[in-house]
C-alpha cells in the first residue's frame, strides 16, 4: 500500500513538474535568431511529413530494474547507486539489424532513440565523459553506431533523443524541479553543462553516425527560467547537418532554430495530458508520440498494451491531424524487443500494408477532424477514413473540388455519393467488425 501511494504520488509530483516547466519555459524565449532553413532542411521536413509512422526507443542502463526510465527519481535512488546499473547492463540479445527490421514491418519509416535520457547516462561512445556504455558497461560496445549503420543499409532515417534534463552531471546546477533528494552536489558550472558537455555531445552524434534525421530535445521544463544558450546549440546542429531536424518536446509554441512541433500523448492541438500546448504551429511538420503500453522504458509489471486497432486508430487520427505518429517500445536490458511488442507493431505493419496509400505520404485532409473519422490527402484523391460511424449514409462538409469519383480503398469498389452546395453524402460500405478502418477514396477533378 505504502508503496502504491509513493508510486502514485511521485508520477503526481512528475506531472506537476512538466506542467509547470511547461507553463514557464516561454518565458526563456531565445532561439536561433534569423533562422532560415536551409533547402535539404526543407526537403527534409517534407520527408518526414511523408514518414507518418516512427518508432520510439527508450532504452538505458535504468531498463535493468525494469520500473521505467525516470526510475533514479521514482524511487528516489543515490547516485551511488545509480552509478551501480552500468555494471549489470549487458544487452547481449542486442541485434540492431533485428530491431530497424522489425520497424519496417511494422511500416515505420524513421526510428528515434534515446543517445541519452534523463539519467545523462550516453548510450554511445562519448568522449566527454565516461558516464557511458562503452566506459561504465560489461558491453563495451556502442548500440548506436550499430544502429546507425543499419539504418543507412536499411533505408530508414535515424533520430537521436537528448535529454537536456541531466540528473547525474553535478555542473547541471542549479537543480531543476525533480531528483532533489538523491545526493546530489550542491554547485556546479552551468554554463560548462551547456557549453562544453552538452554541445560537445551533439558534435559528437552528429559527426560520428553519418546524416542523422534529427535530434529530438527532452527536458527543459526542468529549469524553465534558465538560459539554455539554444541559439548556440541549434546552429551547431544545423551547421553540422542542415538537413538535420530539429524537434524539441518543451510543450510549447516552438520558436525560431526549431523544424518541427511535437507533441507527447496527445493529437496536435489536444491537451488531454495536461502539460500540451494547444497552439499549433502550422508552418512546421507535426508529430504525436505515444506508448505502445503505459511506459516509455522497459516496464516489467505494465501489461497496458494497446491492441491492434487501437494503435491503427491512432496512426490515422494522427495523420487526420496532419501529423505523425512516433510509437514507443523500451526494448529489455538484454537488448531483446518483447514479443509482446513486436507481434502487435507486426499486426500493424500487416494492416498498412493494405491501407498505406491513404497514410504515407499524404497531409491532413480538407475537412476537419470529427467523431465519425478524419480525412487525408494526397494530390488529387481525399481519403475518407470512416473510424466510428454506424449508419449507411454520411454527410461531409462542402469542399471546394469537385469529386468525380468515390471508391472502397481495399477493393476499389465504386460507392455513391452525391455532391452538391451543402456538402457530400457518401453510401458508407457495411461495417465488417474487424476492421478499424473503412476507408473511402475521393478522386477529385483537376488533378495537379
Ligand atoms: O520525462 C520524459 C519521459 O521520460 C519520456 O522521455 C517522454 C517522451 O516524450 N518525455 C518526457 C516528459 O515530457
Amino acid at each position: 500500500m505504502a508503496r502504491i501511494w509513493r508510486v502514485s504520488v511521485t508520477k503526481h509530483a512528475r506531472i506537476v513538474a512538466l506542467v509547470i516547466g511547461s507553463l514557464l519555459v516561454g518565458s526563456t524565449a531565445i532561439a536561433q535568431t534569423n533562422y532560415q532553413p536551409a533547402p535539404e532542411n526543407l526537403q527534409a521536413r517534407r520527408e518526414f511529413q511523408d514518414a507518418k509512422f516512427g518508432m520510439f526507443i527508450h532504452w538505458g542502463v535504468y531498463s535493468v530494474l525494469g520500473a521505467g526510465e525516470w526510475v533514479f527519481h521514482d524511487h528516489t535512488l543515490t547516485l551511488d547507486e545509480y552509478n551501480r546499473l552500468p555494471l549489470f547492463f549487458d544487452p547481449e540479445k542486442f541485434d540492431a539489424k533485428a530491431w530497424v527490421a522489425l520497424a519496417k514491418a511494422a511500416g515505420m519509416k524513421y526510428i528515434t532513440i534515446t543517445s541519452r535520457h534523463h539519467d545523462g547516462f550516453a548510450m554511445f561512445d562519448s568522449k566527454v565523459s565516461d558516464w557511458n556504455i562503452v566506459q561504465r558497461t560489461p558491453y563495451k560496445k556502442d548500440p548506436l553506431k550499430m544502429l546507425a549503420e543499419e539504418c543507412h543499409r536499411q533505408g530508414i532515417k535515424l533520430f537521436f533523443y537528448y535529454s537536456q534534463l541531466d540528473w547525474h552531471n553535478p555542473n547541471y546546477y542549479p537543480r531543476g524541479a525533480t531528483s532533489w533528494n538523491n545526493g546530489r552536489p550542491d554547485g556546479g558550472d552551468w554554463n560548462s553543462y551547456l557549453d562544453d558537455y552538452m554541445d560537445g555531445q551533439l558534435r559528437e552524434l552528429l559527426t560520428n553516425y553519418g546524416p542523422i534525421g534529427g535530434i529530438w530535445f527532452d527536458g527543459m521544463w526542468d529549469k524553465p527560467d534558465a538560459d539554455w544558450h539554444l541559439p548556440k546549440t541549434y546552429a551547431l546542429i544545423h551547421q553540422l547537418q542542415p538537413a538535420a531536424l530539429i524537434i524539441p518536446n518543451h510543450h510549447q509554441t516552438p520558436r525560431p532554430g526549431e523544424d518541427v512541433q511535437t507533441f507527447e500523448r496527445d493529437l496536435p492541438g489536444q491537451n488531454t495530458a495536461g502539460f500540451n500546448t494547444t497552439t499549433i504551429n502550422t508552418q512546421l511538420p507535426l508529430e504525436s508520440c505515444d506508448t505502445l503500453n503505459g511506459s516509455w522504458g522497459f516496464n516489467i509489471s505494465d501489461a497496458k498494451y494497446k491492441s491492434p486497432a487501437e494503435l491503427e486508430r491512432k496512426l490515422v487520427q494522427a495523420a487526420g491531424n496532419n501529423s505523425n505518429l512516433l510509437l514507443n517500445i523500451g526494448p529489455q536490458p538484454n537488448g531483446e524487443i518483447q514479443q509482446e511488442f513486436s507481434t502487435r507493431l507486426l499486426a500493424v505493419g500487416d494492416w498498412l500494408s493494405k491501407y498505406g496509400n491513404s497514410i504515407y505520404g499524404t497531409r491532413g485532409g480538407p475537412i476537419a477532424p470529427g467523431d465519425w473519422g478524419v480525412t487525408t490527402q494526397k494530390d488529387n484523391k481525399i481519403y475518407v477514413h470512416v473510424l466510428s460511424w454506424r449508419a449507411p449514409l454520411l454527410a461531409l462538409p462542402p469542399i471546394p473540388s469537385k469529386v468525380v469519383k468515390a471508391n472502397s480503398l481495399l477493393d476499389a469498389a465504386a460507392v455513391e455519393f452525391t455532391q452538391n452546395a451543402d456538402g457530400i453524402i457518401v453510401k458508407v460500405p457495411p461495417s465488417n467488425s474487424e476492421e478499424t478502418d473503412r476507408v473511402i477514396v475521393l478522386t477529385l477533378a483537376n488533378s495537379h
